[in-house]
């Protein structure tokens, strides 16, 4: 269950860019991404799924990973590199035994006592957060701060964790210092969809914006 999970973890949202899931991954692929989460709470699943492949097909090219927000079911039809679960999602043990082995299987917590709990689960990583205040996600988990993400730290081990939530290009490096291996951002990196490009690149340069 061995994953290297990239420093910067960007996930899609069709609502706030106004482009595709597959706009937003070749501009986040442009920036240098190697890993997406294609995010979808309004469409259709048959929606979904289509946008999803032509996602998956522009990935692809780039040898880029692409993780699928709750829909297994999806994520197994496509072929998609693994899932992302919530805690009201279908268990990730159900969701290795449907998708393999091989998947990448991220699943959210908010709070120690999850997030302890989560690293006797068959996933490849855990999510943290919300980190800071978000108005991404509707009715969010109370925030951990950056003291949540060093507790969280501390509880797990060396186990892979990605933090959540109000993250930004000011604050990100910040919270890697806490001791997160990857942060996942949405709004901050993709609110100016001709921006995704060059913000992708300042992220993974950890250069910071003048
Ligand atoms: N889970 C916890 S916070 C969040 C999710 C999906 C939203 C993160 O979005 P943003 O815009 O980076 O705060
Ligand atoms: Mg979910």
């Amino acid at each position: 269950m061995n994953f290297n999970l990239p420093k910067i973890y960007p996930i899609t949202d069709v609502r706030l860019t106004k482009i595709s899931h597959a706009e937003q991954v070749e501009k986040l692929i442009e920036g240098g991404a190697k890993i997406v989460q294609l995010r979808e709470k309004y469409a259709a699943p048959k929606d979904f799924y289509e946008s999803a492949k032509k996602a998956l097909k522009i990935a692809r090219r780039q040898n880029v990973k692409i993780i699928i927000n709750d829909r297994v079911d999806i994520a197994l039809v496509l072929k998609a590199d693994g899932v992302h679960l919530g805690q009201d999602d279908l268990p990730p043990k159900n969701a290795r035994e449907i998708l393999g082995e091989k998947a990448i299987i991220g699943f959210s917590t908010h709070n120690i006592k999850q997030a302890i709990s989560a690293v006797k689960l068959p996933i490849n990583y855990l999510a943290i957060g919300p980190v800071f205040a978000t108005k991404t996600k509707e009715n969010p988990d109370e925030i951990v701060g950056i003291e949540g993400v060093k507790k969280v730290r501390e509880a797990v081990g060396d186990f892979p964790l990605v933090a959540i939530g109000g993250i930004t290009l000011e604050n990100f490096q910040d919270v890697l210092d806490a001791g997160a291996n990857s942060v996942a951002i949405i709004s901050d990196l993709l609110s100016d969809a001709e921006k995704i490009a060059e913000k992708m690149r300042i992220l993974i340069g950890s250069r910071k914006i003048s």
